[in-house]
């Protein structure tokens, strides 16, 4: 079997957007008068937007209503935009450019994965939105991650079987995410975190694509 695309997530695989997550979402819970630790972000990481709120409003045992939750959202989601207004290529993390220069030579396509609704904003502040072949809509698909949905819209955008794609992600949720759409997960960060990742490399510095070839290989044909 081949590799036809690799599929990456966007936050903590390409760029660290999770410090600017952080610090608007602490407002939020500060305001809600919930304490909000790096912990609790840890928890949060690959989650989207809306289940994120009900994270924090769970640990508070608070009671929104409807309206109020659109307006916190909304709120949460304009300072995180004030945050990344700066965000330039310089925010690209090592390691990235050279990863995409290898699978374009290798004629494999390059898709992106994100829970964000801000994705595409940020891709283009980051000068590598032209390289990706298809950029996935997390505000089309049904379900979020750990649902295999935005993977597999990808895939299918991209033109290419599912079995035949490689996703790339730092989140739990994330790496279940790939599974459940029968791709082969590649986890950056963590070891004892991405336990269910088939490989783990600490960052995408270390993204050695010849043991992602290896490893996929031996896997197909077991
Ligand atoms: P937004 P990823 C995820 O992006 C982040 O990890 C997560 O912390 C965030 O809540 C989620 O996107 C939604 O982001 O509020 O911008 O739509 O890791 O899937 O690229
Ligand atoms: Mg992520």
């Amino acid at each position: 079997m081949k590799i036809d695309a690799v599929i990456f997530d966007l936050d903590g695989v390409l760029t660290d957007t999770a410090e600017f997550h952080f610090i608007a979402w602490r407002a939020i819970a500060h305001k809600l008068g919930v304490e909000f630790s790096k912990e609790d972000n840890e928890a949060l990481k690959g989650v989207d937007r809306e289940d994120s709120l009900k994270y924090i409003l769970a640990k508070g045992k608070i009671t929104v209503n409807a309206s109020e939750f659109e307006e916190l959202l909304k709120e949460k989601n304009n300072h995180y935009l004030t945050l990344i207004n700066d965000i330039n290529p310089s925010h690209l993390f090592d390691g990235v450019l050279h990863c995409f220069s290898i699978l374009k030579k290798a004629n494999i396509k390059i898709g992106l994965a994100s829970a964000s609704k801000n994705a595409s904003l940020v891709i283009n502040k980051l000068g590598i939105d032209s390289l990706f072949d298809f950029v996935g809509d997390a505000a089309a698909v049904a379900h979020s991650k750990p649902a295999p949905d935005i993977f597999l819209s990808v895939a299918q955008g991209l033109n290419v079987a599912p079995h035949n794609c490689i996703g790339v992600e730092d989140a739990v949720a994330g790496v279940t995410a790939i599974q459940s759409a029968k791709m082969f997960a590649v986890g950056i960060g963590e070891r004892h975190v991405l336990t269910q990742a088939e490989l783990v490399f600490p960052t995408m510095s270390e993204f050695d694509f010849n043991a992602v070839l290896a490893t996929f290989s031996s896997r197909s044909t077991t």
